[in-house]
């Protein structure tokens, strides 16, 4: 029997996990499926931990999820097809959920499928490479609780380990004479910690835009965004303001490009992340940076080197659950050899064609749409129960003229769902003052 392992049992794992379950329901005959996954649960970055740097045997911490984050999109736009927010809640909830509430939708979907005995947790993969004379890949993974190790061979391999992991940390001038607290967004936790401070954030994109709102609204006394290429141009409160690149550190004192400076208690790198594999061999490595056609992957998850590895959720996210999904069932097609792959010159091509257009975008708006057709040709191959993709382009437009309006209340609005047709419920208290984040709270919290 063929044997496929997964790495990594976080959205996009699970995703797998689901496409595999549905085919097996619908009467197939499925391969030997064996998912590894260090962390002792399902559910990925949306696990929360207190813990930064390494953790309880050594690992590196994976989640990069602070305490109090909410969900930064509409969840109509990420709404699994084949288990809606109504299903597992019983009943309509606003549209911008806490993670927590997110976390208990991904595991009540995961638990559905039945997959759970397929999962090793608390197993990392160490390494990973192609036995050519065998045509199968070699896996070592280590148990982290007994610390034993073994070899296992496997006929496909699912890269499924997420990109918003392992910091990117850039140097700036003078940065080791800060005498303030320095970290990366990897490792912020708790907002309530710069109460009172004055803040440096340097990013200019979704972490650095969330992480300056968590400390604005946590109380921190002023919050700066230093941006390299250019400013995210929100209507910020009095509090919070933009200004250009930091060009070096003396002390608390950071001096930016525009010659204008000011002291600061605490420095967050929102700098992004890099796609980061040290378990593979070089020869199966994704070289890319947070785009959203990396190049290299046929239909965005086939390695086009060795079409037997395949790699999930590796672009730049508009869409994320559904359009893992989408990769997920059309990963299982391929795999079953349902799904035949076109010859190498045709990957290339049409690889080619991808990345060319993703090089034209140039707005958001555009890159919402470029998303949802890439979702879109993968959809119109594969048996992934319909949803209304129109309506979750409408949407996610919808929502950047809402941040553009009001930075600080883009969470309370409300949407349609593109799979029940339901408009959720407006949260009874603004996102600004909402400091329970509990799931209870916030699915009985809901106007009139
Ligand atoms: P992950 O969730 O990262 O899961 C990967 C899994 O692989 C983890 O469980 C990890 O333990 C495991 N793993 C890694 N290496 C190994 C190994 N060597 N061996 C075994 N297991 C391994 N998306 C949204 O839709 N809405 C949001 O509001 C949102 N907010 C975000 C906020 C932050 C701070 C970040 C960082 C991301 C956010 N995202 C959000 C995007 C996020 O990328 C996706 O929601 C989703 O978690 C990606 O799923 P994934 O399975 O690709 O990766
Ligand atoms: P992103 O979206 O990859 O953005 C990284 C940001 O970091 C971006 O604004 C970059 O600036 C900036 N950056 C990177 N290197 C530097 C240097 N050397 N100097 C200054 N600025 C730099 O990562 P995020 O963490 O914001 O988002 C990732 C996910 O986490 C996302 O899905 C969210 O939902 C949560 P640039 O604009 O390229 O000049």
């Amino acid at each position: 029997m063929k044997r496929v392992a997964i790495i990594g049992a976080g959205p996009c794992g699970l995703g797998q996990l689901c496409a595999f379950a549905a085919a097996k329901a619908a009467g197939s005959d499925i391969p030997e499926v064996v998912c590894y996954e260090k962390q002792s649960d399902w559910g990925g970055l949306w696990n929360y931990t207190w813990r930064t740097g390494t953790g309880a045997h050594g690992e590196p911490v994976h989640s990069s999820m602070y305490r109090y984050l909410w969900s930064n999109g509409p969840k109509e736009c990420l709404e699994f097809a084949d288990y809606p927010f109504e299903e597992h809640f019983g009943k309509p909830i606003p549209s911008f959920p806490p993670r927590g509430v997110l976390a208990d939708y991904i595991r009540g979907r995961a638990d559905k499928s039945g997959m759970r005995d397929c999962v090793r947790f608390g197993t990392e993969v160490r390494y990973v490479c192609w036995d050519a004379e065998r045509e199968k890949f070699v896996l070592i993974t280590d148990e982290l609780q007994s610390g034993g190790n073994r070899s296992e061979l496997f006929d496909n391999v699912i890269v499924a380990t997420g990109h918003f992991s392992v910091p990117n940390v850039p140097h700036f001038d003078g940065i080791e004479t800060f005498t303030g607290r320095a970290l990366h967004a990897h490792d912020f936790r708790d907002a309530a910690q710069f109460t009172g401070q004055d803040v440096l954030v340097v990013g200019a994109s979704y972490s650095a835009e969330d992480i300056a709102l968590q400390c604005h609204k946590y109380g921190a006394k002023s919050v700066t965004m230093t941006y390299r290429t250019g400013a995210m141009g929100f209507k910020w409160p009095e509090t919070m303001d933009e200004r250009p690149l930091v060009q070096r550190f003396d002390g608390r004192v950071a001096h930016f490009k525009d010659g204008t400076s000011k002291e600061f208690n605490a420095l967050i790198l929102c700098t992004g992340y890099l796609h980061h594999f040290p378990f593979l061999e070089d020869a199966l490595r994704l070289h890319t940076g947070n785009r959203l056609y990396p190049p290299a992957l046929y239909k965005g998850v086939v390695f086009e080197k060795n079409p037997r590895l395949i790699y999930l959720g590796m672009q730049d996210q508009y869409y994320t659950f559904t359009m893992f999904d989408a990769q997920a069932w059309y990963a299982r097609d391929v795999v079953m050899g349902r799904t035949a792959l076109p010859s190498a010159a045709a990957m290339a091509e049409d690889i080619a064609s991808w990345v060319a257009r993703e090089e034209a975008l140039e707005d958001p708006y555009q890159e919402i749409d470029f998303q949802a057709d890439y979702m879109r040709d993968l959809l119109a191959v594969v048996d992934y129960p319909k949803f209304d993709v129109d309506l979750t382009v409408a949407a996610f437009k919808e929502w950047e003229h809402h941040k553009i309006d009001d930075i600080t209340a883009y969470r309370d609005k409300a949407f349609r769902s593109p799979c029940t047709g339901t408009t959720a419920p407006l949260p009874s208290v603004p996102w600004l003052s909402a400091m329970d984040d509990s799931l209870e709270s916030f699915v009985n919290n809901v106007d009139g």
